[in-house]
């Protein structure tokens, strides 16, 4: 594997904390051993993220290049938007954003909070755009791309979620060299890793990196989509893709990547009961919040799992923390008790 030979723009604090999840992991019965890696406090920037960690890749690039303007695109209450609006600040860059109205979602705040609220506070040009839910290349993005080239700018183009960005893997195939660094530290190796999928390359990554060492297929991706063919059809293009320019040495076939589609409904960024309770189980087992649209589904979907006995027993579980929190406010209705 060769990561090093691309260049990359240090973003983040350093490797991110592996923590034990030991009252969770007692409280479903004793029998796996969860951990959490927190690549939600992987960076001062705007509370960080995992796009942040695939930011690291791209930036190098867009300063080659002479850009002025980071342009990106996701749903209203889109992570991916607030992380490259911090970026773009912390680089004295301008920033343009899409939100599409990829949620139904009736809140009255609901593109005041949250994400939206920190990305226009970070300076960033945002602009609603009333189109749904879909992780393609989106024709309003391809517009605000034009839109800073005719006002004279230099646009770099960053698509949903970095995914379909040629250097959108790169990240979290690094991520997975962390974790194995890290493992030696402590003395054993994960047997899975849960991961929540919706754009793809996070997990797209991680397939790659863990492929160095027989565990593409131990990366549970859960997917939050509900669009889960386009989602699985994305994670396996990236996944080819990166295995490629790292020199992975193998091809990437479909029986690496595996989408668990059991708890991405009832549509993307709309939690269901299974994410209620799981959100509030993690919060009060262990103090750690996740959200309704990502971390939810993923710790709904880890959790489900540990239940049903679907780990062997003895197993050590990763879960990533792709930080996905900033969003919470906006779904302030559904814990207005608790
Ligand atoms: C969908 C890319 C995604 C975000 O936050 O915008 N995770």
């Amino acid at each position: 594997m060769n990561l090093e030979r691309f260049p990359r723009h240090a973003l983040t604090f350093g490797p991110t904390p592996i923590q034990p999840l030991r009252r969770l992991s007692a409280h479903l019965g004793g029998k796996v051993e969860l951990y959490a890696k927190r690549e939600d406090c992987n960076s001062g920037l705007a509370f960080g993220g995992n796009k942040i960690r695939k930011l690291e890749y791209l930036v190098p690039e867009a300063l080659a290049q002479g850009c002025d303007t980071l342009v990106s695109i996701g749903g209203i209450q889109s992570n991916q938007t607030r992380q490259v609006a911090a970026v773009a600040a912390y680089l004295g860059m301008k920033c343009v954003l899409v939100q599409e109205n990829w949620v139904d979602y009736p809140d009255a705040v609901y593109d005041r909070v949250g994400n939206i609220e920190m990305s226009r506070i970070l300076g960033a040009d945002v602009r609603l755009d009333t189109s749904g839910f879909d992780i393609g290349i989106r024709p309003s993005w391809e517009q605000a791309l034009q839109d800073v080239r005719a006002a004279g700018g230099r646009p770099y183009p960053i698509p949903a979620g970095c995914s379909e960005h040629p250097l959108g893997g790169l990240g979290f195939v690094a991520f997975a060299e962390e974790v194995r660094s890290q493992e030696v530290g402590l003395g054993f190796t994960f047997d899975f890793i849960v991961v929540c999928s919706v754009t793809g390359s996070t997990q797209a990554g991680m397939v790659v990196g863990f492929a160095g060492d027989g565990r593409s297929d131990r990366v549970i991706g859960i997917d939050a989509s509900a669009k889960p063919d386009a989602t699985k059809a994305q994670i396996l293009r990236v996944a080819r893709h990166t295995a490629g320019l790292v020199e992975l040495g193998r091809e990437i076939t479909d029986r690496d990547v595996v989408l668990d589609t059991r708890f991405g409904g009832p549509a993307y960024g709309l939690p269901n009961e299974g994410t209620l309770e799981a959100i509030r189980l993690c919060a009060r087992q262990e103090g750690m919040l996740t959200d309704p649209v990502y971390e939810g589904k993923s710790m709904h979907g880890m959790i489900e799992m540990v239940r049903r006995g679907e780990f062997p027993p003895g197993s050590r579980v990763l879960y990533a923390h792709l930080g996905g929190v900033p969003a919470l406010n906006a779904y302030s209705f559904l814990f207005r008790n608790g």
